[in-house]
């Protein structure tokens, strides 16, 4: 029997895998699609636009698989699904959507990774460099799926917050700069260990022109031989570093003996914030932005929705979303950040579905800034364990009780925050939804 012709299979019918089927299609490259799903959402739209390709869910036969020329894997699929190891095995390669990308991409890029902030990061060096006057395209994970930017005209540069999931699947990017901002416990449910999490963000480095690394986080330290890096952290910065430093009774953000900016500007609070600003000015200084441009853009940029955002102040106390606040590492920064800025105590509302996370490491924050937590959702219990009794605990059977019961725990002074530390998939759509879900909540219980 004669073979067919090999072709491309693309695997997740999600954000990811639509795009890449509409790139292959404008460029009149064949492919089929399959997903794990029996109705993955987006199903109609797709027949529709695509009625011509080839659509396998659930299952489909291996040599679908085994005879692609390469697999295009959605983020969200892991690599060990049997079907695609046992392809992987037989030899076939498998891509993600940011290879596709990076073979095709004309003009300078600026990657950005790590466990928390590269969103925040992504946007002030995406804003930074449209503030200096450049045509400058933003996507990748943080929303706007990288395949779609190269629909646009050519830009003088593109700005791609990029997942451990997308670089596992990526070889041929090359960078102007790249950063890993920072590793902390994620995902571990996917990555297996933490070396194998810190190995995939790693690989971002891979074909950089400038590293941007946090000296204050070894893992995030790039490989010696690349020859152009620039560090920053929260410590005095050594020549050619960005840091703080102390001077008229006040910190500043600072490169090597130079003062750049009291951080009392910036709008966006908390110190995590004060590493986000000085990552953001190393990559836009890898890159020649003109520093004015980018000391405007962190006077005036006011953080990212559903990311320790300001929701309302009822009664002298202040609600908090940070929905985004999936993992440890960046509930820690909202609880910090924000208990140093609140005169009272801090009431965490928690809860989804676990990756795998050390709850215990909650604790010292806990300690130092919250007076009670209120857990909802299919994991709460792990949370609890983590907490081992250091705060009242209350239970909440949905995000509309927690919302109450927090109210009720709350006196003035104090903040609720939303930082759930899980995903949000066993009641919500996404983390934008739950965001979006608990600002309903906080008008309508939050002043009872
Ligand atoms: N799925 C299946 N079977 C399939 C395909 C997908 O069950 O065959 C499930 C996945 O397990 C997942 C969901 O469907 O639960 C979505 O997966 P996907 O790979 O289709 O996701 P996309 O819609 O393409 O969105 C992805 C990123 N999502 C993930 O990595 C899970 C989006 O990041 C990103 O904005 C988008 O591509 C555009 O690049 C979201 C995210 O949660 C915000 N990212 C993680 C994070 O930031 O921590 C990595």
């Amino acid at each position: 029997m004669q073979s067919q012709k090999k072709q491309f299979v693309i695997i997740g019918l999600g954000k990811s895998g639509v795009s890449c089927a509409r790139y292959l299609k404008r460029n009149n490259i064949a492919f089929s699609i399959f997903d794990t799903r029996a109705e993955p959402p987006g199903l109609a739209d797709f027949k529709n636009e695509f009625p011509d390709v080839p659509l396998y869910l659930e299952n489909c036969a291996a040599e679908i698989f085994t005879q692609a020329s390469e697999l295009i894997v959605s983020p969200g699929v892991a690599l060990e699904t049997p079907v695609i190891a046992k392809a992987i095995n037989a030899g076939v390669h498998a891509i993600g959507d940011i290879e596709l990308f990076a073979r095709a991409a004309q003009a300078p890029i600026v990657a950005i990774t790590g466990t928390n902030a590269k969103g925040t990061v992504t946007t002030l060096v995406g804003n930074m460099a449209k503030n200096a006057g450049l045509n400058v395209q933003v996507g990748g994970n943080i929303g706007t799926p990288a395949l779609e930017l190269l629909q646009n005209e050519k830009p003088d540069l593109y700005v791609l917050e990029i997942s451990s999931f997308q670089l596992d699947t990526t070889y041929s990017l090359k960078t102007a700069a790249a950063a890993v901002l920072n590793i902390t416990e994620d995902h571990l449910d996917r990555h297996g260990t933490m070396a194998n999490y810190i190995a995939a963000k790693q690989r971002i480095y891979q074909q950089t022109n400038c590293a941007v690394w946090n000296r204050e986080d070894a893992h995030t330290r790039p490989p010696a031989a690349i020859t152009k890096q620039f560090t920053f952290g929260l410590t005095v910065p050594a020549r050619g570093e960005f840091g703080i430093v102390q001077a008229e009774q006040q910190a500043w953000l600072a490169y090597d003996n130079q003062k750049l900016m009291p951080v009392k500007e910036l709008l966006i609070i908390g110190q995590h914030n004060w590493s986000n600003a000085l990552a953001a000015l190393a990559l836009g200084t890898a890159i020649q932005l003109p520093l004015p441009a980018m000391l405007q853009t962190l006077r005036t940029f006011k953080g990212l929705s559903h990311r320790c955002e300001w929701v309302a102040e009822y009664n002298g106390v202040t609600w908090y979303d940070d929905s985004k606040g999936t993992n440890v590492g960046a509930t820690i920064a909202a609880i910090e950040g924000l208990g140093a800025v609140t005169r009272g105590k801090l009431i965490l509302i928690a809860g989804g579905i676990d990756k795998g996370a050390d709850f215990t490491q909650l604790q010292p924050a806990v300690d130092k800034f919250v007076k009670a937590v209120v857990l909802f959702g299919q994991d709460a219990h792990l949370i609890e364990k983590g907490l081992a009794n250091r705060v009242p605990i209350h239970h909440a059977k949905n995000l509309a009780e927690a919302v109450t019961l927090a109210a009720q725990q709350a006196k003035a002074a104090d903040a609720v925050v939303l930082s759930p530390l899980c995903t949000s998939f066993d009641m919500f759509r996404n983390a934008e939804d739950r965001g979006d879900q608990f600002k309903e909540w906080v008008k309508k219980n939050g002043s009872a």
